[in-house]
């Protein structure tokens, strides 16, 4: 069994999406090990995605991820980082292929609904900055 680190983002929060988005959770088979509401200040969030702090979009995205609350979660299943990234699509939704969450739900490659960790490495490092051990017993 892996671990992953999944985010519905402060815009699916704020549209009333994640019931829904928790319900496709669930429907895949996934276990939620961990899974809180935060609503992150913006040096958490520069904190969070500092791999991005060279791209162009650094404080557009960290604007964004403190703007309003979100869920971060603490998913678990074989293979747990492709299967969540699969189920979440790409990361732009106008090429997200149907039936995913950021086609379903997401309005443009900035509010993209959710975020999932990319590699064993970027899970280790997102779920320990989230959750501690005893919250995912
Ligand atoms: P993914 O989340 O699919 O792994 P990355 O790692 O390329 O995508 O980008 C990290 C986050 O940065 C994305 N979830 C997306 O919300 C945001 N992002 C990526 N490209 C842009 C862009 N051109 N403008 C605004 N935000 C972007």
């Amino acid at each position: 069994m892996e671990k992953t680190f999944a985010i519905i983002k402060p815009d699916a929060f704020a549209a009333g999406n994640a019931g829904k988005i928790l319900d496709r959770i669930y429907a895949e088979g996934f276990k939620v090990v961990g899974l809180k509401k935060i609503y992150l200040s913006k040096v958490e969030a520069e904190g969070f995605y500092y791999v991005h702090k060279e791209r162009p979009f650094f404080a557009e995205l960290t604007d964004f991820m403190s703007s309003g609350p979100c869920v971060v979660m603490a998913l678990e299943a074989e293979n747990a980082i492709m299967k969540w990234r699969d189920l979440m699509g790409a990361t732009n939704p106008a090429d997200a292929a149907e039936g995913t969450l950021r086609r379903e739900f997401g309005t443009s490659i900035g509010e993209n609904a959710t975020h999932g960790s990319d590699a064993p490495e970027t899970a280790a490092f997102e779920l320990g900055y989230f959750f501690s051990g005893m919250e995912l017993l």
